[in-house]
């Protein structure tokens, strides 16, 4: 259950919480889409007597990427075969994915789809004559799975009323695990490892955000899905505009960091996401791309993608590049080239897209065409909107800049990082790809989705809750098979400690200034965010250099990284959002080391319109067309790198 916010102010930390302790079977860290799967399917798989938490530091209804909403699901498979599904995710991800995991998650994606649907949330209809209905309209045409036809805007896409979205999936999550086995507003911090074998799981330890409680969590077996990481990289918004984002601001790294510390293998952390986006008010661009049929043109009003140079350009990056749809990476990098050379900005042509569409439409019909151009926004990124509104923009009468964004890390979107998991274990599924239990980590009993699982991007919204309750199933089987109890080296008082010392060091220094928030004896939250972004931004192939990187400066941005690592020793929190905001600097540190290291070790360019290696231009497949995976060694602070073959399963 969450609490209610305090009626006025931060709640200041105290220096000795109190201490709840829990000891349950199965531990979910995270309340998003994934875990929203997980909560809901767990229960139909465990026995009675099963102890399930889910913590999350926010509160479900509204917690994690879907936040805002959403006016689509980007993954619903309907008429095509998950073998497709493969060859799409494969293609848009430069030819390096885990299929399994993708055709895995291609052939119960719908289900969940179905659910939603059935739980009340309005996905548009195509009547017999080809017009959209949405709303009420729309489910008067029928459910998905009685055989009804949605509006599809891409070949998987398809579209939604999702404003509601998050609440709906909450709900029923919160409704199938029952609220007193959930804690909001719980911030963890840290995976336990087993006292007797420091490859296995035993608990975590977190705290919360709104009572001066540290929460320490015995479990046999752990979900952590806390999606993917943002403001890891100096966004394009800042000062006036800081705090926007496209992904959501909260998600801090958690699920990487946590996983890397616990000793889990991470995959392919080199691949990021910078999608392109309508400037400032970061709203997504697929409706006009795939639904509204829009052309984006450069400053020159020349439709530069579809040009001789555009195509001798993808050429380069056959088959990729050469495939019916052009991978999002470098969708980007066509831009990225016109911004370099000196065409951008880059505009979006609402006007004619809408025009064009209103030719064959009545005055009521175009009305309504117009105002879905807002819901697109409203539904999930309604700053989008009011920036809209604050600039006299009617996408009916003018047109919109649109820019790749700062980097994220994310495994769900259309982009592939993550932890290295077991994918199926069944006869088609490669050895090396497969160690017991689904989605099971390379750590004993410790498993992720949605954003967390690498290797398989465009699971989306649906896939990663479709793949929340494939690990359901898969965690009840490893309960089954390991009931024993776990249990750490950790004491109570260490691990009190260990959560509450930024409250300490500020608490114990605070009085030496008269400003607490410049004070030589520590450095606070927002300081640090501000360095950490401004290292990421200018060395680590920010938007500071286009995206552009090298091994001399991913080797200055190593060193700016321990000096960092040293002076978080002394961050200081003074309340309890603010002791969140020090453990989520901690946590994107992490993230950003493992991403940058990631870069660092692959030497090519082979996601270009994401990221380059000016040292490395280009894609080498000879040596390069292999997974990159990684541990971290938090005794001794060191990070090991590796090559992972690749296999093919789905053929072309
Ligand atoms: O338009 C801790 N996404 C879209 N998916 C779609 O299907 N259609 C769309 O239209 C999509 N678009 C889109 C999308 C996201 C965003 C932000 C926008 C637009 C503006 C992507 C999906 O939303 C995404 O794939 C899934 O949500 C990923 O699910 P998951 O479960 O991996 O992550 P989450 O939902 O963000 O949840 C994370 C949870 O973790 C909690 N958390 N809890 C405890 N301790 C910690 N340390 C924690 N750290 C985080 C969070 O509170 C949250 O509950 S479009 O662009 O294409
Ligand atoms: P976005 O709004 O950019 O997150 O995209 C939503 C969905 O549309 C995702 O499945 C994208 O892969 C897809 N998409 C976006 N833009 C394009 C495009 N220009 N061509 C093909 N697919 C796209």
């Amino acid at each position: 259950m969450a609490l209610p916010n305090k009626p006025v102010g931060e709640l200041k930390a105290v220096r000795d919480p109190e201490v709840d302790k829990r000891d349950v079977d199965v531990l979910i860290i995270g309340g998003g889409m994934a875990a929203c799967g997980t909560a809901f399917e767990i229960k139909k798989w465990a026995s009675d007597d099963t102890k399930i938490l889910l913590c999350d530091k926010a509160a479900l209804e509204r917690s994690g990427a879907v936040a805002q909403g959403l006016s689509a699901i980007n993954t619903y498979i309907g008429e095509n075969k998950p073998e497709d599904y493969v060859r799409m995710v494969r293609n848009d991800l430069m030819g390096i994915v885990r299929e399994d995991l993708i055709f895995d998650l291609g052939r119960h994606v719908d289900d969940s789809v179905h659910l939603f649907e059935e739980w009340g949330l309005p996905v548009w209809k195509k009547t017999d004559d080809g017009k959209n209905l949405d709303g009420k309209k729309g489910q008067k045409q029928g459910t998905l799975k009685s055989g009804a036809t949605p509006v599809r805007t891409g070949k998987w896409q398809i579209m939604i009323n999702g404003e509601s979205y998050k609440r709906i999936v909450a709900e029923a999550g919160k409704l199938a695990l029952g609220e007193d086995n959930i804690v909001e507003r719980c911030f963890i911090v840290e995976i336990l490892n087993d006292k007797d074998d420091p490859n296995k799981i035993a608990g975590a330890v977190g705290f919360s955000l709104r009572e001066n409680k540290v929460y320490i969590i015995s479990a046999k077996v752990i979900m952590v899905a806390c999606g993917g990481a943002v403001n890891i990289y100096q966004p394009r918004s800042v000062g006036e505009g800081k705090g926007r984002a496209w992904y959501p601001v909260w998600n801090a790294g958690s699920t990487y960091t946590m996983a890397l510390r616990a000793g889990a293998e991470l995959s392919m952390m080199e691949n990021r996401f910078t999608p392109a986006r309508f400037k400032d008010g970061y709203g997504p661009v697929g409706a006009w791309f795939l639904l509204f049929k829009a052309q984006t043109v450069n400053g020159l009003g020349e439709a530069f993608a579809a040009s001789d140079e555009a195509k001798a350009e993808l050429e380069k990056y056959a088959p990729y590049g050469t495939a019916a749809v052009t991978p999002t990476c470098l969708r980007n990098h066509l831009m990225m080239k016109e911004y370099k050379e000196g065409r951008g900005p880059i505009i979006m042509k609402t006007t004619d897209a809408l025009a064009k569409l209103g030719e064959t439409m009545s005055k009521k019909e175009l009305k309504h065409l117009e105002s879905e151009a807002w819901e697109d926004f409203l539904d999930m990124t309604c700053g989008q909107a009011n920036l809209w509104c604050a600039t006299n923009t009617e996408p009916e009468k003018k047109d919109s800049e649109i820019m790749p964004t700062e980097p994220y890390l994310l495994g769900s979107h259309s982009g592939c990082c993550g932890i290295w998991c077991s994918g199926p274990d069944e006869d088609w599924v490669p050895d090396a790809y497969k160690w017991g239990y689904n989605r099971m980590t390379t750590v004993k009993g410790l498993f992720t989705a949605g954003d967390g699982v690498g290797c398989s991007g465009h699971k989306f919204s649906s896939g990663s809750h479709a793949e929340g309750r494939i690990v359901a199933k898969s965690m009840i089987q490893y309960l089954k098979d390991n009931p024993d109890a776990t249990s750490f080296k950790e004491t109570d008082q260490e691990l009190v400690d260990f959560v509450y010392k930024p409250v300490r060091t500020y608490l114990d220094n605070y009085e030496y200034t008269t400003a607490a928030d410049v004070n030589p004896k520590y450095c606070k939250p927002a300081g640090m965010a501000m360095r950490l972004m401004k290292m990421t931004h200018e060395y680590g192939g920010g938007t500071a250099t286009y995206y552009m990187t090298s091994g001399k400066s991913l080797e200055i941005l190593m060193d700016l990284f321990d000096y960092f690592r040293e002076d978080l020793e002394n961050i200081a929190a003074g309340d309890l959002h603010e002791l969140l905001r020090a453990w989520e600097i901690n946590h994107r540190l992490y993230t950003v080391q493992a991403h940058t290291r990631h870069i660092q070790f692959r030497e090519e360019s082979r996601f270009p319109g994401f990221y380059y290696r000016s040292d490395f231009m280009g894609q080498n497949d000879e040596e390069w067309f292999c997974f990159v995976n990684s541990t971290y060694n938090k005794e001794t602070n060191e990070w090991s790198l590796k090559k992972v073959p690749y296999t093919k399963i789905i053929s072309d």
